[in-house]
């Protein structure tokens, strides 16, 4: 039997379900992200060290399916943004690029509105996208990925990944991505940073 096959992969690794409202898959493992680990990633120091004074809140989790790992297995992840901002800068996930540098990721929007910011390692070109409710975006390997909420309720998706895609957040902790977006005259506008 292959250690991947049908007969050897566990119901509740086959079928699993999605609660949009609390962003949750079953009982799956969740990672949160709050305001405290987001340091460095707004361009507006004073206006982040403010909003951690009055509290750490939630900006986001990721709850993670993985049910098997090797060549040719994928994982997903439910991610759950919640909309805000620090100054005129949207609550925004970390970022990250693929520790497996040629690991592309298919993001499906399944509630909200909000965008993605895309940044090619190499060139550092910089794509903002729509991204929400009915929409996916496919990210290419070696490009940082970032997700934004513009909008007033929970941006929740699914993103879609081989299993040894990997995470690796030091050239955005060092680097942070060119690009910002901030509102100005009630619409999301991309700046350089
Ligand atoms: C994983 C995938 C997503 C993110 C999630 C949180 O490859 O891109 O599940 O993990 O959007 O972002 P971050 O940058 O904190 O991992
Ligand atoms: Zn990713």
């Amino acid at each position: 039997m292959h250690p991947f096959s049908l007969s050897s992969l566990a119901k509740e690794n086959l079928e699993t379900h999605l609660d949009l409202p609390s962003g949750t898959i079953d009982h799956r493992p969740r990672v949160e992200r709050r305001l405290s680990d987001l340091k460095g990633c707004f361009r507006n120091h004073e206006a982040y060290e403010e909003a951690l004074q009055k509290e750490d809140a939630l900006i986001y989790a990721v709850t993670s399916v993985e049910p098997a790992t090797g060549d040719g297995q994928m994982h997903y992840g439910l991610g759950i943004l919640y909309p805000g901002k620090i100054g005129n800068e949207y609550y925004l996930t970390k970022g990250h690029l693929h520790a497996h540098r040629v690991a592309a990721e298919v993001y499906v929007g399944l509630q909200g509105e909000g965008q993605m910011l895309l940044e090619e390692e190499g060139t550092r070109e910089s794509r903002l996208l729509p991204f929400g409710k009915n929409t996916v975006v496919y990210v290419p390997g070696h490009t940082a990925h970032r997700t934004i909420n513009t909008g007033s309720d929970p941006l929740v998706y699914l993103g879609i990944y081989p299993s040894h895609a990997g995470h690796d957040y030091l050239p955005i902790a060092q680097k942070n991505f060119r690009m910002v977006v901030v509102e100005k005259d009630h619409r999301s506008t991309m700046e350089i940073r």
